[in-house]
């Protein structure tokens, strides 16, 4: 067996791939003391060290302690090294709620390069474009998932991206490499130069309202902020078990407070596999869940069967809800039916995250979705001119602060719209404030449809269907949905010459192209022109308007 060693790197992230927070807001933040200035990759050494032999990730029946769990990173580490992966290597991770998820991150994570966070849904269209845009050394996948064949897909990629050099599949490797093949290599110990505190740690995905998603560059220091600031907020100590059952890598179960939160505190992390109350309840009953964290629609579904289910879930005492808006109506429901507290949480991977304090007054806990973690967080509430709105007036929510980025990576065009001048994010979220500092949601600026706290950029849809030969135009926008919060409809201007065409074949088309499930238009109606805004514009507005009302 190989064990790394691992020396930090004092040389920061230079900030040439997206802007870094300035050296007067990092010496401020040290100064605070948010960023600690340590690494994942410490982190977990760190907690191993501790307590070999507690509990850190349960899957089913198997359980792997801290100790194992970081021999088996520092293995992991030892062999992606030995194939060349180094500190700064971009490397897309897709994998389910499984063990392997934390082994393959954390190896990563020590030697220094970049896990690019995808989800299970995502299809060759995204993948293809994580890879090309990061320059991807590595693709990390399961064997199939759900029918899918991912070794599949990973095979059309590689043909088409030529950074991308290996493949590693975490289960049968069929004719690529197999992720335990390469923690059994014997090789000599290899000298890693793990990263700074200050380095990038990985790239999260954007839900985005362009084109293709943007990609969030997150520092060691600023997500172990916001872990262990989420762990005070939520009453999370070594005691605390967090079920993962929303997808692994998405930032609200990695991070608020997440598996990672957990891992920090040196709690314990059960997996998943699936959110439905009849694969989620048996789990939480046998492994006396405390705490996790759902989107509404979720949210919903549990509370429903919390009444009547025959496992005993009394071990829940936090449900955190968050990720689109959560209905006042079904807050109230949450305590009642599964007998926890409810925290709402507004996040986003960009940074910002606000939560609803456990001993807030249950009003505010039903009626507003929380205060950000830190003292340090700006908020600015503006109206259309950046001019701050009076408090308790709705606006744009501005934020800046110790764990939200200052620019997408590479994107310096997008940067220059995303940020002010001064480092402000502009979230896209229309909020406003009372007088105790909690946010209330109150809508959204941004072209972004929120499916059940999927997040769908139109444009990115819109172009695919474009593609369509029988396709003049086409515009997508949200429908609100009882169930979901919203779906997507797509409004088609067939071509003149075309073949009439059906819901079904626009809906397939999108499927062929390789976007994830999620994306496809849940409608799609026939139109022959678009409502016009008064500059000529197509009017989304007029559009989500017609589509709330029946029979329009
Ligand atoms: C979370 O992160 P993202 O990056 O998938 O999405 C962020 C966006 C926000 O800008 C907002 O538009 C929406 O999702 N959102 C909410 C919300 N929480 C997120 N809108 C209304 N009410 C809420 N409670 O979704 C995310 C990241 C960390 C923790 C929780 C959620």
């Amino acid at each position: 067996m190989t064990t790394p060693m691992t020396t930090p790197m004092t040389s920061a992230y230079s900030g040439v791939d997206a802007p870094r927070i300035p050296d007067e807001f990092a010496e401020r933040y040290r100064a605070a003391g948010y960023w600690r200035g340590e690494t994942f990759g410490g982190m977990l050494r760190e907690r191993a060290e501790a307590h070999p032999d507690r509990v850190a990730i349960t899957d089913g029946d198997r359980n792997w302690t801290y100790g194992e769990l970081d021999v088996r990173a520092d293995r992991l580490a030892a062999g992606f090294a030995a194939r060349g992966i180094t500190k700064g290597d971009r490397v897309v991770v897709q994998l389910p709620n499984i063990a392997e998820f934390f082994e393959v991150v954390f190896a990563l994570f020590r030697i220094g390069a970049l896990p690019v966070f995808a989800l299970p849904a995502h299809r060759e269209t995204e993948i293809h474009y994580f890879c090309e845009f990061t320059e991807a050394v590595a693709y990390v996948v399961p064997d199939r998932l759900g029918g899918f064949d991912h070794r599949d897909l990973a095979a059309k990629v590689r043909a088409e991206v030529p950074t991308l050099r290996d493949v590693f599949v975490v289960g049968d490797p069929g004719e690529d490499t197999a992720h335990t093949a390469l923690a059994d290599v014997p090789c000599e110990p290899v000298e890693i130069a793990g990263p700074a505190p200050s380095d990038l740690a990985f790239l999260q995905l954007s839900g985005g309202s362009t084109g293709v998603p943007k990609l969030i560059p997150r520092t060691h220091d600023d997500y172990m902020y916001s872990l262990w600031g989420s762990n005070e907020l939520c009453g999370v100590t070594e005691e605390s078990v967090y079920l993962v059952a929303l997808p692994a890598a998405h930032n609200f179960p990695l991070s608020s407070p997440g598996s990672l939160g957990l891992l920090y505190a040196g709690g314990r992390v059960v997996m998943c596999p699936q959110p439905d109350p009849d694969t989620a309840f048996p789990i939480i009953e046998r492994e006396k869940v405390t705490i996790t964290g759902l989107v509404p629609p979720l949210a919903l579904v549990w509370t429903d069967a919390g009444r009547t289910t025959p496992y005993d879930i009394s071990s829940l005492d936090v449900l955190l809800v968050g990720g689109a808006k959560f209905s006042e109506a079904a807050a109230r429901r949450v305590t009642p039916a599964l007998g926890c507290t409810l925290q709402q949480v507004f996040g986003m991977a960009e940074g910002l995250v606000n939560y609803t304090r456990l001993d807030d007054p249950a009003e505010t806990i039903v009626t507003t979705q929380g205060r950000p973690i830190s003292p340090d967080d700006e908020i600015r509430i503006v109206d259309d001119a950046d001019q701050d709105v009076p408090d308790g007036e709705s606006g744009h929510l501005l934020t800046r602060g110790p764990y939200t980025i200052r620019g997408y990576w590479r994107a310096p065009e997008h940067n220059a719209r995303s940020f002010t001048a001064d480092g402000f994010y502009r979230t896209g979220d229309i909020v406003s404030r009372t007088p105790t500092g909690h946010l209330v949601v109150e809508g959204r600026a941004k072209d972004q449809i929120n499916r059940g706290g999927e997040k769908i950029a139109p444009e990115e849809v819109e172009n695919i269907i474009l593609g369509h030969p029988h396709v003049h135009d086409v515009s997508v926008v949200a429908v609100p949905d009882e169930y979901l919060g919203e779906r997507t409809l797509a409004y088609v201007i067939p071509r003149e010459d075309a073949e009439p065409l059906k819901p079904v074949t626009i809906k397939k088309f999108v499927r062929e192209r390789g976007l994830a499930a999620f994306k496809v238009p849940d409608r799609v109606e026939f139109v022959t022109a678009f409502p016009q805004t008064g500059i000529g514009k197509v009017s989304k507005k007029d559009q989500r308007t017609s589509a709330a009302t029946p029979d329009s």
